[in-house]
């Protein structure tokens, strides 16, 4: 990948936080793509002949992080793909890094991020999100118990990534907890405040 061609926004935030609902709106109204590492995941999971499904599963029932090299492998074609399919060159990569050894590596090998969009919500609110998405969702994840290893996940191992992008001055952060119309204004003008 050239840097000097491709964009990308890391966007962070607890399970629940809302980081999937607006990086929907994102792309519905500015010319970026959205891929979502736990989509890429549950895709591959779910592919034939995939040699990582059972991996892939294990870890998503149990809150942990998948190996970075499968992650980053789905990321790098999801990124060649939007390219040659829409031409569009600046990404908001969702739910990754979650890990510091995934952000290192991803930098290396991809490029460094512009931003990192952090939404910040307290875990009462983002589990009943969670455990009301659940009733529905069919994600295996989405019952107290894998909750509960989720949001120790992401206080232990990914809120790290997310002091790294802050000490960088990198970090747009928003405040998630209110509903979906007042965030994604709130969204719209910090990154306003920053791009222009
Ligand atoms: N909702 C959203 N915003 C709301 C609002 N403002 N007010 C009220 N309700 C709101 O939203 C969650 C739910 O809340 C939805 O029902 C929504 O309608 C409602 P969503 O936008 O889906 O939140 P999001 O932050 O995207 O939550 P998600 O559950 O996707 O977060 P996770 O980070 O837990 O899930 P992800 O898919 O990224 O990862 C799943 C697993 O994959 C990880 O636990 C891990 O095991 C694995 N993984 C890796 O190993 N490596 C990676 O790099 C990425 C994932
Ligand atoms: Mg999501």
């Amino acid at each position: 990948f050239d840097p000097t061609e491709v964009t990308v926004i890391f966007v962070l935030g607890g399970p629940g936080a809302g980081k999937g609902t607006q990086c929907s709106r994102l792309v519905r109204d500015y010319p970026l793509a959205h891929l979502s590492a736990g989509d890429l995941l549950r895709g591959e999971q779910d592919r034939p002949g995939s040699q990582y499904g059972q991996l892939i599963k294990d870890c998503i029932k149990n809150g942990e992080i998948v190996p970075m090299e499968v992650t980053i492998a789905l990321l790098e074609n999801a990124m060649r793909e939007t390219i040659a399919m829409t031409g569009r060159k600046t990404f908001l990569i969702d739910g990754f890094p979650r890990k510091m050894d995934q952000a290192f590596k991803f930098e290396e090998v991809v490029c460094p991020a512009k931003l990192v969009l952090f939404y910040d919500c307290p875990e009462s609110v983002m589990e009943k999100r969670l455990l009301e998405r659940g009733k529905t969702s069919g994600r295996a994840d989405d019952n107290a118990e894998s909750i509960r290893k989720r949001f120790r996940t992401f206080v232990e191992t990914s809120m790290p990534v997310v002091t790294h992008y802050e000490k960088e001055g990198k970090v747009v952060k928003v405040d998630s907890t209110a509903e979906v119309d007042e965030v994604y204004r709130e969204t719209q003008k910090k990154l306003k405040e920053v791009l222009g």
